[in-house]
């Protein structure tokens, strides 16, 4: 992908489908002639100049005439890619708009490729490796938060302070890669002490930046929440009314619910992916029990587990067995969720429970308890990461997550070495190891495999 770049691309850039307009977009060399060898306006194309916009008429090879189009040209580098660009704005529909893109690539011009646009303003360097995921990110968004953290990204929030970080020990390694040189002579050009509190500050920052990572995953990618427990005790009820609409199918037989339901809403700006499961029971019917099974699926992935439990009931065997099975992993959260309190209570139904476990009483008939349900589920996820919450620099990416643990690594192993009285040469190593970690999330250090791995995640016309 990257050998080809100078060519003249095109791809349509809106989704297909019937609307108002719909976005081709050209970019490279020739990007603007070839439009223009295709146009019919008032002025041509060739000398207009950057950033403005065209109407006029787009004709084939024929001479036929296909729409009436706006071109708005963007002159290099001042676009996008960086490249000269045309976007042609034609009517939207899908048929009308393919043959506009017809008439661009019977002039020469290539279809472009998932995401080449993007990554041609990559290496035009109109945009750093972490930035263009970014946009990915930020087009991909389902909630405020995920929006908020993409666009900060994208402004490069994230890339300045891996500059900062990486500035810090590209001195560091400069001054002992120096040393080392001169070595022979027996010259001490760095003061030990001073280097270790380098390293030791570089690493405390990079924490830092690790632990945002589980707030910007649940900024991302959103939360799972599992609505579990015995059938009828009223699940597909709650996620109704947590929806509110009538989503799931709400019967008094028990065994309503057989597949899992996924629906998705927002608390507070956070997306949360509700799963409204099938009762779990021993059963000899073959579809319900195919929907037990994938319940014990749906509670594996799930971040948060909310047991729902009908509270004119006391707690059976079977309910104290599961919040003993979901109280042993550690990574996820439970709630019970106390139902139908509007209906007259066993005395004590929930005697035998762990004494930690978090109780909301709700009924999901007369709306009792539901806006407390949604805030304890929301305080589950953010009061643990509360600190982070407020941080200007949040991590987001898996890619980046990885790239920092293992310059993280390489640190440690240059501070051990250096306090070890070990050769410079295992130090610098490490250190440009950590250096270059680093590097990978903004691109400055990057293989073909990378970049094609990134940008062939993205759509066309990306
Ligand atoms: N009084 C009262 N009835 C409720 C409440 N929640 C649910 N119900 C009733 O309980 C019955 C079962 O509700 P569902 O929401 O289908 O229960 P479920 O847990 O999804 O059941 P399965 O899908 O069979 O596992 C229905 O008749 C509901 O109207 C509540 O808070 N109070
Ligand atoms: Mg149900």
């Amino acid at each position: 992908m990257i050998g080809r770049l100078g060519n003249t691309i095109a791809a349509i850039a809106t989704p297909i489908g019937e609307g108002a307009i719909s976005v081709i977009r050209v970019s490279g060399e020739s990007a603007i002639y070839k439009v223009d060898s295709r146009f019919k306006g008032r002025q041509s194309l060739s000398k207009a100049k950057s950033q403005t916009a065209h109407f006029g008429r787009i004709i084939n090879n024929q001479n036929e005439i296909i729409d009436e189009i706006i071109c708005t040209i963007y002159r290099a580098p001042k676009s996008f890619t960086g490249e000269d660009t045309v976007e042609i704005s034609c009517h939207g529909g899908i048929h009308v708009t393919r043959r506009v893109l017809e008439c661009i690539l019977e002039t020469g011009v290539r279809p472009a490729e998932p995401g080449e646009f993007t990554q041609r303003a990559f290496l035009n360097g109109k945009l750093d490796l972490s930035q263009a995921e970014a946009i990915a990110d930020l087009i991909q968004a389902r909630s405020d938060k995920a929006r908020q953290t993409s666009l900060d990204q994208l402004e490069g929030a994230i890339s300045r302070q891996i500059h900062v970080v990486r500035e810090k020990l590209m001195q560091s390694l400069g001054l002992l890669e120096l040393e080392l040189d001169f070595s022979e002579e027996g010259i001490a050009l760095i003061d030990k002490k001073k280097v270790e509190n380098l390293f030791e500050l570089g690493i405390s920052e990079i924490d830092h930046l690790l632990k945002t990572y589980k707030y910007g995953k649940v900024c991302r990618e959103g939360v799972r929440v599992a609505l579990i427990g015995a059938p009828n005790v009223g699940k597909s009820s709650l996620l109704n009314v947590m929806l509110k609409e009538n989503r799931a199918i709400v019967t008094d037989v028990p065994g309503t619910t057989r597949d899992f339901i996924e629906e998705k809403m927002t608390i507070e700006g956070v997306l949360f992916r509700m799963t409204d499961t099938a009762g779990l029971r021993e059963t000899e019917d073959t579809v319900e029990k195919e929907g037990v099974y994938k319940t014990w699926k749906v509670i594996q992935r799930s971040d948060i587990i909310v047991l729902v439990h009908d509270n004119t009931k006391t707690i059976a065997k079977d309910e104290l067995n599961l919040l003993e099975t979901i109280n042993k992993e550690k990574r996820k959260e439970l709630i019970i969720a106390n139902n139908k309190i509007d209906l007259q209570t066993e005395r004590n139904p929930l005697k035998g429970i762990p004494e930690e476990t978090l109780v909301v009483e709700t009924s999901a008939l007369d709306n009792t308890g539901i806006e407390r349900l949604k805030e304890t589920l929301f305080k589950k996820v953010f009061n643990q990461t509360q600190a982070e919450n407020n941080e200007s620099v949040i991590i987001t990416n898996e890619r980046h997550y990885s790239a920092l643990l293992s310059a993280k690594q390489s640190l440690v192993s240059a501070l051990d070495s250096l306090k070890n009285g070990e050769s410079e040469e295992f130090v610098a190593v490490d250190l440009r190891a950590a250096v270059d970690s680093l590097g990978e999330i903004i691109g400055i250090v990057t293989t073909e495999d990378i970049l094609n791995n990134i940008f062939s995640k993205f759509c066309i016309g990306k």
